[in-house]
């Protein structure tokens, strides 16, 4: 049972002092539910272990990449191999070509693919390509989206702004975020109203498909296809950012399991196995507007990054064998149902949203959340509390209540019946 993090404290402490707020990202604070955060040594299949030595199970899963749970053995042998080979080489490399081959072949909609360093520069990138391609400047998000920390679309953000209850930044001219229009996640009405006064003017829609820096927010039946329909009438440009859901929650991606074709989609994550990447592609006939080819400029020194490309195409061949999302959906579910059946025990309020290995867990009296004011009405209090008693039964959720959670498939039935157990406790303390 973990108790003991006084080198957590220790390095927090020392890291107080030499870096912003002592995390070199936001979200890892601790700010949504108080306390210290935890400084980790190791990653262990499905468990993370801490700088005082104490084990959990991961929920996190670095934010999604870690679709295989920690060091998983084709990542590190792949790695292993390109290390004695090379950290980089600024140039091009025959495993790039393979790698972006195969993301089209697994994405269809994706005819060409640029790789990059994360998934902010992989958004910042599609929106500079859809306004170069329209020779328009708007650009439609939903609040509560998240697409990383690119200027123009800190606007209502969702995931660390959200948190730190900061949704708009400090330091973004106005002029970028005039450019910005917020509309509702899943609120198709007002999609069409704003498309019949202004689609002239819009160059791109961006939208998570499925909301995951809102907590996990599945899109409601036709709200993906009104985004299609108002930017095939309008001329304007669609972008799915499956940074989050891309070989997340299929091996197509959220638009496999909705059945919508985006114009571009952003990636990340998973594709690099856990290393930096990103990767931005679509339609030919865009991509093509990117220098050198086209006008459209973008570059990058550590692009295509050989050690995140070898990482991305071991993740990919293992993701890619037969039943390997089926079996990850079943062994979310299995946890989901455990802990609606122990929280409905406990009399606590609690509902839950799955797609494939992605999840949300929310302390709400509504039986489906599919709305940001829903997220934002649950119990943060109740959130708080279940986080700490999860934490000291061995169990490691996102520090916030809008983040998703990742389940990995080194998440096997000692781990899932190690996080229940961890639950009920958590469950009955609230319910008390
Ligand atoms: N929701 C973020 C990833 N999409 C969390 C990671 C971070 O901001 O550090």
């Amino acid at each position: 049972m973990p108790n003991n993090r006084d080198q957590s404290k220790k390095l927090y402490d020392l890291a107080l002092q030499y870096i912003p707020g002592g995390v070199n990202s936001p979200v890892r604070a601790f700010k949504g539910v108080g306390g210290n955060p935890l400084f980790f040594q190791a990653g262990e299949g499905a468990f993370l272990i801490d700088s005082d030595g104490n084990r959990y199970v991961d929920y996190v899963g670095a934010w999604g990449p870690l679709i295989l749970g920690h060091c998983h053995e084709k990542v590190i042998a792949a790695l292993s191999k390109q290390l004695e080979r090379g950290l980089g080489y600024g140039a091009s490399t025959e495993a790039e070509v393979e790698i972006a081959k195969r993301i089209c072949e697994l994405v269809p909609s994706v005819e060409k693919v640029r790789l990059v360093t994360s998934g902010t520069e992989a958004t910042m990138s599609a929106i500079r390509l859809a306004r170069g391609y329209t020779g328009r400047d708007l650009v439609v998000k939903f609040e509560g989206c998240y697409h990383g920390h690119v200027d123009g679309l800190l606007v209502k953000a969702g995931s660390g702004a959200l948190t730190l209850g900061e949704p708009d930044s400090l330091g973004v001219p106005k002029a970028y975020t005039d450019l910005t229009h917020v509309l509702s996640f899943n609120d198709s009405a007002a999609v069409q109203e704003f498309f019949t006064q202004h689609g002239d003017d819009v160059a791109c829609v961006i939208v998570e498909p499925i909301a995951g820096n809102m907590n996990c927010v599945p899109p409601e039946a036709e709200f993906l296809q009104t985004l299609r329909q108002v930017c095939t009438d309008n001329g304007s440009v669609l972008i799915f950012d499956e940074v989050m859901t891309g070989f997340r929650v299929a091996l197509g991606g959220a638009q496999s399991v909705y059945g919508v074709t985006p114009d571009l989609t952003t990636l990340g994550k998973v594709i690099g196995g856990g290393l930096p990447v990103g990767a931005f592609g679509g339609k030919r006939e865009i991509m093509d507007c990117i220098a050198p080819s086209g006008a459209v400029y973008q570059a990058g020194t550590l692009s295509g990054s050989p050690l995140a490309v070898a990482a991305g195409l071991a993740m990919l061949e293992a993701i890619s064998e037969p039943g390997f999302y089926d079996d990850l959906s079943a062994r979310t579910t299995r946890l989901l149902d455990g802990l609606n059946e122990r929280a409905a025990a406990a009399g606590v309020p609690f509902t839950t949203n799955q797609v494939g290995g992605m999840f949300g867990c929310f302390f709400s009296n509504e039986e489906h959340i599919s709305r940001f004011d829903q997220v934002m009405q649950c119990n943060m209090n109740h959130f708080q509390t279940y986080f700490h008693q999860m934490l000291n039964n061995g169990v490691y959720l996102a520090p916030s209540a809008y983040e998703a959670g990742f389940v990995s498939s080194a998440h096997g039935e000692t781990e899932i019946q190690l996080t229940l157990d961890a639950a009920e406790k958590a469950f009955s303390t609230l319910s008390s």
